[in-house]
């Protein structure tokens, strides 16, 4: 675990408060080992919680995504998605789902917004990055500014294209030098995730992690999602047409209205 750092003060919401707790993403959402994970590591692995039926909808959701989206290479592995709508209900559902939006809560610590959905699916011998954080962004150096979630639709293995993250570099607030945002370079503490299909890995986006080369070939498809702190809003950000199904309190976390 590395070194910490100060924590900025943080001024109240309470009608984002109130929604989130509508929505059953209160603070009771995590566990206290869940939270520590978060706050301690930077990260925390909610394993199979996916149920079949959802997994095989997000899955068949998944299954167009190299013809649509807004950017990255498809051919690479990895397609940001320009809009949502009533189509991918079952994104849209891991959107929302409590136990992400309590995650994002905890790290964030004031209100947020929905940012960039991808589908991130690593080709056979492609999907090695460099060590990175998933903000470059502004604002207060003393706050963390961003949370990622991948949702697993495949089960994860050290040599299908897992996620590694160097526990508690989200402490020190700076991007990885420059030998280890080098695809080849590593980390001595560095932790590759192996995870069951349908688990959910949500990390502080100031964490030190990367893909990795899916080696083997076998399919490693998941769901990326970030959330911004509310003053970043817009940064590029996923649209979300549908709003008929998506309960209001879901539409204010997630910064869709207004
Ligand atoms: O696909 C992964 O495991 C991580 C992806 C990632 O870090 C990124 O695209 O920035």
């Amino acid at each position: 675990m590395l070194g910490a750092m100060e924590e900025a003060a943080t001024p109240r919401d309470a009608a984002f408060e109130e929604a989130l707790a509508a929505l059953g993403a209160g603070p009771a959402a995590l566990s206290a080992g869940e939270g520590r994970a978060l706050d301690d590591a930077g990260y925390v692995l909610f394993r199979s919680v996916v149920e079949p039926a959802w997994l095989e909808a997000l899955r068949a959701d998944c299954e167009g995504w190299g013809a649509w989206g807004a950017g990255g290479s498809a051919q690479g592995g990895n397609q940001q998605l320009a809009r949502l709508g009533e189509h991918q209900g079952a994104v849209l559902r891991a959107l929302r789902w409590p136990r992400l939006l309590a995650a994002a809560w905890r790290v964030l610590r004031r209100p947020f917004s929905l940012g960039a959905v991808a589908w991130r699916c690593p080709r056979p011998g492609l999907g090695q990055q460099g060590l990175h954080m998933d903000w470059s962004g502004p604002g207060d150096p003393g706050a963390f500014h961003v949370v990622t979630a991948l949702w697993y639709l495949d089960e994860v293995t050290p040599d299908n294209g897992a996620t590694r993250l160097v526990p508690g570099s989200h402490k020190l607030r700076r991007r990885p030098p420059k030998d280890l945002a080098d695809p080849a370079g590593h980390h001595p503490q560095e932790v590759t995730v192996e995870a069951e299909a349908g688990s959910v890995l949500v990390f502080n986006g100031h964490l030190w992690h990367s893909g990795t080369r899916n080696r083997s070939g076998a399919p490693r498809r998941a769901l990326q999602c970030g959330f911004v702190a509310r003053e970043h809003r817009g940064v590029s950000m996923t649209v979300v047409d549908e709003t008929e199904t998506m309960p209001p309190a879901a539409r204010h976390v997630l910064g869709l209205m207004g």
